[in-house]
């Protein structure tokens, strides 16, 4: 019985049981559908982003590196001599570069990041630009427990998460993900963090709408990677993006709807789409300084600066760890 269990296990194909697979048949037999922005973030999806940045309407990144910019030698007051920045979610290191230019003494640079493709190649060019400075990269997913380097207990802390990234987590994830820093970064701990704060609808709605359609192909380039990866056969014309912003929780949501009633396959399974039923794949929320600022208490931070651009469209706030 044991063999032919372990014969049968031979057969599964490895892409089923990745947590790809396995999110994706979970979040399609799900009633509403939904699946997680996590997975727009293959080349193509991460390329799109890159896109989406540069946006005239998509102000969010422009906002944060003027914010960055303009205030960096306030900003840098809040890391000591010798400190070691630790940046969750790296990705790209040009934000991270703002403040070692603006503060040389910064000693060690700790990028965690789960691609460690961009990762390591980052850390490199870094090493490079500032020889002066420790590179010790983390390969980690950062929402999970991790283990930060040795070499950096004996130094001060300070977490650093620009992006507004927090905005895509779920509130409940979010004071979780700030608890979880907190614990991880230790006693006396500083972190600055970027968020995205409410505004007038017209202009929120205009950020995840743009006239180029790129936020469009960005979100169904999910469904193209699981043609890819996971053996589907989605068509494209026959899916739509659709957000908005959801007023009562705060949040721009984005869909994707079916255009018409249809049979789909993925993972070697159906999945049934009434037409305009959507597959419900982000969520971007936005704060009030007031709303982030309880959140941050909550989980163990106290707010001690903030710093906005000039139309007050995003924030980025200093927080130090309580106790
Ligand atoms: C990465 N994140 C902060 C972006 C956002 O604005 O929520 C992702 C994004 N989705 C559509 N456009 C940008």
């Amino acid at each position: 019985m044991a063999a032919l269990v372990q014969t049968a296990l031979r057969h599964v194909p490895a892409v089923v049981e990745s947590d790809f697979a396995q999110d994706v048949i979970a979040g399609l037999s799900a009633r509403p559908k939904r699946l997680s922005p996590k997975y727009f973030y293959d080349e193509n999806g991460a390329q799109l982003f890159e896109e989406i940045t540069r946006l005239p309407e998509y102000y969010p990144t422009r906002c944060e590196l003027s914010i960055l910019e303009r205030h960096a030698a306030e900003i840098v007051k809040f890391i000591p001599a010798d400190t070691a920045l630790i940046e969750f979610g790296s990705g790209s290191t040009r934000k991270a570069r703002m403040l070692l230019d603006a503060a040389p003494r910064i000693g060690a640079y700790v990028p965690v990041d789960i691609s460690s493709e961009m990762l390591l190649q980052e850390a490199a060019e870094l090493k490079r630009d500032y020889p002066q400075l420790t590179v010790l990269p983390v390969e980690a997913d950062f929402t999970k427990p991790f283990r930060l380097p040795r070499a950096v207990s004996a130094r001060p802390r300070v977490g650093f998460f620009p992006g507004s990234t927090i905005g895509n987590f779920e509130p409940h994830m979010a004071a979780a993900f700030l608890a979880h820093a907190a614990q991880r970064l230790g006693a006396g701990a500083t972190l600055i963090i970027g968020f995205d704060l409410t505004k007038d609808v017209k202009v929120l709605n205009a950020a995840y709408n743009d006239a180029a359609g790129v936020t469009a192909r960005f979100n169904l380039n999910l469904l193209t990677r699981i043609n890819r990866e996971l053996g589907g056969n989605f068509d494209l014309d026959k899916f739509c993006h659709q957000a908005f912003y959801n007023t009562e929780r705060r949040r721009i949501e984005m869909h994707l709807a079916s255009r018409e009633r249809q049979r789909v396959k993925a993972v070697g399974r159906s999945f049934d789409f009434r037409g305009g039923e959507t597959i419900h794949t982000e969520n971007s929320y936005k704060y009030t300084p007031e709303s982030f600022n309880a959140m941050a208490r909550g989980a163990g931070w106290t707010p001690v600066a903030a710093w906005t651009d000039a139309q007050g469209y995003f924030m980025v706030q200093a927080l130090v760890r309580q106790g």
